[in-house]
């Protein structure tokens, strides 16, 4: 039996919730507010009290980019979500950092600041933003998904967890008060990335149900 501990407002969460779907897994959805997080139960799963957390029979982890390589690595048979080779693992990789650190740092610091009145600094949290969708915008302008490398052996790989990993905080890009007109190969990535049968959409965190769940 398998159960996710999140909310439909993390970004976190909705990348574990599009792998599930997408390895076909049947789980349970188990949603979290933000009081919860910091009581002992909670915290005897996740001491840093976050979300989201995997339960898999007796197996628990916390942290949603060790959770999606948890997931690949036990259910994707067909090393489609994870590709093994080196130059695509790492390329993966990279990309599983970005997600923890630039667009973590960056897009999602800055939509909680703005959404959920995190007590953080705007203005540098936006420039970050801006400094990773212009890099996101020059690597996706020759690549349909972000672990493709154009030109090598290993050519076109597909979606994989990078993308699941980096998609969300990018797509509620607006409520970190930036604009993602700029970036036309951003948002033809979004678009794909929405197409996908595993996409799972981040409720607007302006909706009054969303707010009583938190990010
Ligand atoms: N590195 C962690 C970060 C997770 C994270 O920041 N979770 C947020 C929600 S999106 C959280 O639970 N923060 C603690 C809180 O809101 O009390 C991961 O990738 O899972």
């Amino acid at each position: 039996m398998i159960t996710l501990f999140a909310t439909k407002l993390s970004a976190h969460g909705q990348r574990v919730e599009m792998l599930l779907k997408a390895l076909d897994l049947e789980f349970a959805y188990q949603h979290v507010t933000r009081e919860e997080r910091s009581g002992s139960a909670f915290l005897a799963l996740n001491p840093l009290g976050q979300i989201p957390i995997l339960q898999d029979g007796n197996v628990t982890i916390a942290d949603s980019n060790a959770i999606l390589v948890y997931l690949a690595m036990r259910y994707d048979r067909e090393n489609v979500w994870l590709p093994r080779t080196p130059e695509a693992l790492a390329s993966v990789q990279r990309w599983l950092s970005i997600a923890a650190g630039e667009i973590a740092h960056g897009l999602a610091l800055a939509r909680a600041i703005q959404q959920f009145g995190a007590e953080n600094n705007l203005e540098e949290a936006q420039a970050r933003s801006v400094r990773i969708l212009e890099a996101m915008e020059i690597h996706l302008s020759n690549r349909l998904w972000l672990a493709d490398e154009p030109g090598s052996e290993t050519g076109r790989i597909g979606p994989t967890i990078a993308d699941m990993a980096c998609c969300g905080y990018v797509s509620t890009a607006a409520e970190a008060g930036i604009p993602l007109n700029p970036y036309v190969d951003v948002r033809g990535w979004l678009f794909r990335m929405e197409q996908q049968p595993f996409f799972e959409p981040i409720p607007p965190a302006n909706s009054i149900v969303s707010r009583q769940l938190h990010c």
